[in-house]
């Protein structure tokens, strides 16, 4: 096996212990030219921007290191209980802006390198994105990181190290191009390579049974290994001295070949065949809330749980020898999502065939440690893995589950004698002509703890796909309301309102966002108003900047700008956006303009390359926009703009310069939502369903602070079975008059016929989401938004409203909750650097 050997198991003195780095620009920026010059050999009379970026963040590192270390020893010296939290995403964005703020070094640095000519804002620039994520249930896994650092919990991101993350999405004749997101190729200074906790990982082969003191155990035997080579990250808390770690795995192959032929002298074929493993972290699934099934996702899925484990068993044996009476007092694994879930299984594995418990011993210490959050109730994104593919490429955890399952199923048949019925709808195997294991309900037999991302979503959970099991386990389901870190997504992001709120109410709210409370007071008073609209005011021209450069089209500031990024989604209804924009051009084109509110209109995010009526929909907004950005008559009152390349950087300047929000999903289909809490905490006004976290955003702004339309949940399940579009269309004269122009080809006139899947969709009675009948909702909503913006004055009152409301929504809180209900961790603060 290619592992490095530890040399030193002892402390040396003198090894690491160096003095303290001094956290002053001077020092910063001392390292930074060094970096600079001497390690990475850059020419004074040439400076490759890239490099400026590199050597600057190798400075950071450093700094970061530092605490790093301290942390660990703090957890390691406390013997604290910890949590790991396992997901296939990690949608990490930007490292260096992130680091310098919760360094608390940003500005003095900042400045420093001013001095030396250089702008922070560009070569912070240069980083790419760290994509390693679909959307929001990726960036979520990134928030909570942040917030469990700030919070000095010991908590560990396990997660995969993607050689290509989200693939970059071009714009070309108005349709999406995927270009392959090659992140790592000018190097990544947020690493390091750990060789020496390299792990192996088995995949095929097939189960052996043998007999030792009379009992029976099992193994895992002719398998094809790889390895997996895990990278850490540092994750800063909000200078508090404490670093966690993210660890992500990366595959490779064993030193190992086929030995045959190499007798056979092919030494180079030999070698050159050796497995593919590389393949297992190639690429990132850009499969946002749909899987697909494909066995090189399970390979992915499986790679990360069994690493992930064996690195944490491996560490509580180094410690407790094969004693593992308090391993679940000591340890706990948060699923995100079903993704991980051969977790369970592989620790029932582990445990039994490497470390010799018994079932009910392994049981106990799984069924108490894993706990399971589900992210969606969409019958698409519900993980289901083929009998028989699971059991080629995992035959041991595919006999783990069937037995899990038999013993659950005889529970279920003891509380309910007879129920057949029951127990077929339960079983986590779903018969077929094709048997399913399905994942879902895998977690849940095996988890602790099961929770939703919003009160809405948990109740939904409880109600529908979990209820048999809610009623055999009611104490298991819980909320966790989903929240954002209020560091990057309002300190860092948006300078201009933090010097602001700091002004005023002081700088705890950056750690205690529930103090926001305070500037409501200040919502009445006219200078204060004033403060807040130029901060917004800065913040679009920045962001009409970004959509000047990367849309080619001009924003007039003093219009409303209107938002709508996430991933295209059909639930989502960007398309019922996109007929309320045709509908603000119909009145333009037929002179209904008086008292008109100028709007700018955006709309970004990724289809999954598959998905085609998402990526139709993109066609569309384009199309859409090009008639309307060139007809004079909507000069000035109305433009609308495709953001291509939506991700975290680019939210970083969207999310600071919007006015209003659109947070317009089918209800009971978005889960939470997160990006509606960042355009709250920013002074934007939400439209919205009540969905997800809107209801809640509405509850804590209050409801004359939000603009609610649409059928609830229950109504939308009501008005399913007898949906007629049709007559909706004919009763409604604006929506007639939308459709006619959609119809007509209006807006594609030299490509008859694209948009007929989307026409289909909107009139057809089995449109799961109901465009059509929350149309005139929206399309009146929209008017009161007009109206209200019109008056600035209240506008503004509102704008302060919603932050000063928006304190629930930080991560912080979030994490705390999962913390008191599922973790108990113990806060643990880091020792301190000298
Ligand atoms: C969410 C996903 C998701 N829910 C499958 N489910 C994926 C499912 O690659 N896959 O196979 C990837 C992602 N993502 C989102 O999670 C919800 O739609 C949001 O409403 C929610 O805010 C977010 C975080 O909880």
């Amino acid at each position: 096996i290619h592992t490095v050997p530890l040399i030193i198991s002892k402390p040396v003195p003198g090894i690491a212990d160096l003095p303290a780095l001094g956290m002053d620009a001077n020092s910063i920026v001392n390292d930074f030219i060094r970096y600079f010059s001497h390690t990475l050999g850059q020419d004074k009379m040439c400076l490759a921007a890239y490099q400026v970026y590199t050597s600057l963040s190798m400075s950071l590192r450093d700094r970061l290191v530092e605490r790093w270390k301290n942390t660990q020893y703090a957890y390691e010296e406390q013997n604290c209980k910890r949590t790991y939290y396992l997901s296939l995403e990690f949608l990490m964005g930007r490292a260096l802006g992130n680091a310098m703020l919760n360094l608390d070094v940003d500005k003095p640095t900042e400045e420093a390198l001013r001095n030396l000519g250089l702008m922070l804002e560009e070569i912070a620039d240069q980083e790419h994105d760290a994509g390693l994520g679909n959307g929001g249930l990726g960036r979520l896994a990134a928030c909570f990181l942040d917030s469990c650092a700030t919070l000095q919990l010991p908590v560990v991101g396990y997660g995969i190290r993607y050689e290509y993350g989200m693939f970059r999405q071009k714009i070309d004749n108005g349709r999406q191009m995927e270009e392959p997101d090659h992140w790592l190729r000018d190097g990544n200074p947020w690493e390091i390579e750990r060789p020496e906790h390299t792990v192996r990982v088995k995949f095929g082969g097939c189960t052996r049974y043998y007999h030792r003191d009379g009992r029976l155990y099992a193994r895992w035997t002719d398998s094809q290994d790889v390895v997996a080579v895990p990278y850490d990250v540092p994750i800063p808390g909000y200078r508090n001295g404490t670093v966690n770690t993210l660890r992500l795995w990366s595959a490779a192959a064993t030193d190992e070949f086929d030995l045959s032929e190499f007798n056979a002298g092919s030494y180079t074929e030999a070698v050159a065949a050796k497995n593919g493993a590389e393949n297992i972290t190639m690429v990132l699934y850009p499969n946002d809330a749909s899987e697909n099934g494909k066995e090189l996702r399970l390979r992915q899925q499986y790679f990360l749980a069994s690493a992930s484990l064996q690195d944490v068993l491996r560490n509580w044996v180094n410690i407790h020898g094969s004693n593992f009476e308090n391993f679940a007092e000591k340890n706990c694994f948060q699923l995100n999502d079903t993704h991980p879930t051969c977790a369970v299984p592989e620790l029932m594995r582990l445990l039994m065939d490497k470390h010799f418990l018994d079932w009910d011993q392994a049981w106990a210490i799984t069924s108490r440690t894993v706990a399971y959050t589900n992210h969606t109730l969409l019958p698409e994104a519900l993980e289901r893995w083929p009998v028989s593919m699971f059991g080629r490429l995992l035959p041991r955890l595919l006999d783990i589950i069937h037995e899990i399952n038999a013993r659950f199923l005889a529970d279920v048949a003891q509380r309910w004698p007879g129920d057949t019925a029951r127990q077929r709808r339960m079983s986590i195997i779903e018969e077929g002509d094709e048997a399913q294991i399905r994942m879902a309900y895998l977690a849940v037999v095996s988890s602790a703890s099961v929770n939703g991302v919003a009160e809405l979503h948990s109740h939904l959970l409880q109600l529908h796909l979990f209820h048999d099991f809610y009623e055999m386990w009611p104490s298991k389901f819980n909320n966790k309301t989903n929240g954002v870190t209020p560091r990057r997504w309002m300190a860092w992001s948006n300078p201009g309102l933090n010097d602001l709120i700091t002004r005023t109410i002081g700088d705890g709210w950056v750690t205690d966002l529930t103090r926001l409370r305070k500037l409501a007071p200040h919502a009445d008073k006219a200078k204060f108003r004033a403060e807040w609209r130029a901060v917004k005011q800065a913040n679009k021209a920045r962001l009409a900047e970004m959509v000047q450069r990367d849309c080619s089209i001009a924003f007039d500031t003093e219009a409303l700008f209107d938002v709508q990024v996430k991933r295209i989604h059909e639930y989502k209804r960007q398309l019922l956006n996109v007929l309320h924009v045709i509908h603000l051009y119909d009145r333009i084109k037929r002179g209904d303009t008086a008292d008109w509110t100028p709007r700018c209109v955006l709309i970004g995010g990724k289809a999954a390359p598959g998905y085609m009526i998402a990526k139709c929909i993109i066609k569309l907004v384009n199309s859409v926009a090009k008639v309307i950005n060139e007809d004079p008559a909507a000069q000035g009152l109305l433009k609308l703009a495709f953001f291509p390349d939506y991700r975290v950087s680019a939210m970083e300047v969207i999310c600071p310069g919007t006015d209003l929000s659109e947070q317009i999903s089918t209800a009971g289909k978005e889960a939470s939502g997160t990006g509606n809490m960042k355009f709250m905490m920013n002074g934007a006004l939400t439209i919205g369903t009540l969905d997800g976290a809107n209801i809640e955003i509405r509850e804590e702004a209050g409801e004359e602070n939000f603009f609610l339309f649409g059928l609830t949940a229950e109504e939308v399940d009501a008005t399913r079975p007898n949906y007629n579009p049709a007559a909706i269309i004919a009763a409604d004269e604006d929506l007639r008059r939308v459709m006619q122009l959609l119809e007509s080809g209006h807006f594609n006139l030299f490509e008859p016929g694209i948009f007929d899947p989307i026409i289909h969709a909107v009139t057809s009675p089995h449109d799961p989401w109901l465009t059509a009948a929350d149309f005139r909702g929206y399309i009146d909503a929209q008017q009161q938004v007009a109206r209200a913006y019109r008056d600035q004055e209240n506008w503004t009152r509102m704008s302060i409203l919603n932050t000063a409301a928006s304190g629930k929504f930080s991560s912080d809180r979030t994490i705390l909750d999962y913390n008191r209900d599922i973790w108990h961790l113990s806060q643990v603060p880091a020792w301190p650097v000298k």
